[in-house]
């Protein structure tokens, strides 16, 4: 081989080695960074979880929405069949009144709406709206995704459906306005669930993850996150392991409520930059 036909040959190596370097630094950091390393390394403020309550939960309720409001916490139910909405005694955890849905839908993310509470289904299309006095039903309306999320910032609900995206939508017929995507260090954060509006900051459950991102909910940048897996070390073990999802705050005392699908506990819970700081 002559010197130049061996000098280009180690350029064409040389090239193609850059390439493929080029090419499985991302497949790698795709396939094997956790939603932990890139919150840990995106140098947001990560919060820890300081319980100050444990209360039952009805191991049987698979927890797909959570809200608090004037001292009772309300709770979407899943599952085709034993879905439904319930009111608990937040000191206790026992049910107040449970209103079964209808055994073809799947109960999904719950919201307060004005004087109205909206509940969404999995893949059904339909948000039930029920009068926040008596729990009765009073209407529905259709959307096309999935339903997994549900809060409000008192002018539009915000809604999740497992994608990287925040839907607001009308309080008046659910129209939709925007669609935002979230994303943390420029990577767009997958399968968004349960939903908690919390001073001008969207909490979000995000499936089979222990942490809790905390939205912008102008730039859909998350902003802070919080490690809550210090929960998992107090419900018994199981696998596989289910989800953290239900998140409500309590603004008159400042505490979140957490709670999983199926978990035995909810949680009266603060969080804090380390454990011990209250
Ligand atoms: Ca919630």
């Amino acid at each position: 081989m002559a010197k130049t036909e061996l000098s280009y040959t180690i350029l064409q190596l040389y090239r193609f080695t850059v390439v493929l370097i080029g090419l499985t630094v991302p497949i790698r950091c795709l396939f094997c960074a956790t939603l932990s390393d890139v919150i840990y390394s995106s140098r947001i403020p990560v919060y820890q979880v300081d319980v100050l309550s444990e209360m039952p939960h009805n191991p049987l309720s698979f927890t797909q929405g959570l809200f608090f409001h004037d001292g009772v916490l309300y709770e979407s139910i899943g599952q085709y069949g034993e879905s439904s909405l319930q009111t608990l005694d937040p000191k206790t955890g026992e049910a107040l009144r449970v209103i079964p849905l209808d055994p073809a839908l799947f109960g999904e993310g719950l919201s307060l709406c004005d004087d109205k509470i909206v509940q969404l289904t999995w893949r059904e299309g339909v948000a039930m709206i029920y009068n926040l006095s008596d729990l009765a039903i009073v209407g529905s309306w259709r959307y096309e995704t999935e339903g997994w999320g549900l809060t409000t910032d008192d002018r539009r609900l915000i809604m999740s459906d497992g994608s990287p995206f925040l839907y607001y939508r009308s309080t008046t017929d659910f129209s939709l306005d925007t669609k935002l995507p979230v994303t943390i260090a420029g990577q767009p954060v997958q399968w968004l669930n349960e939903l908690e509006f919390v001073k001008g900051r969207v909490y979000a459950n995000i499936l089979s993850e222990d942490y809790i991102v905390v939205i912008d909910p102008t730039t859909g940048n998350v902003v802070e996150a919080v490690d809550a897996r210090i929960l998992r070390e107090k419900i018994p073990p199981k696998f596989p392991p289910d989800p953290l999802n239900g998140i409500a705050y309590d603004s008159t005392s400042g505490d979140f409520f957490l709670t999983g699908k199926l978990w035995p506990s909810i949680f009266r819970v603060r969080f804090v930059k380390n454990i011990g700081e209250r």
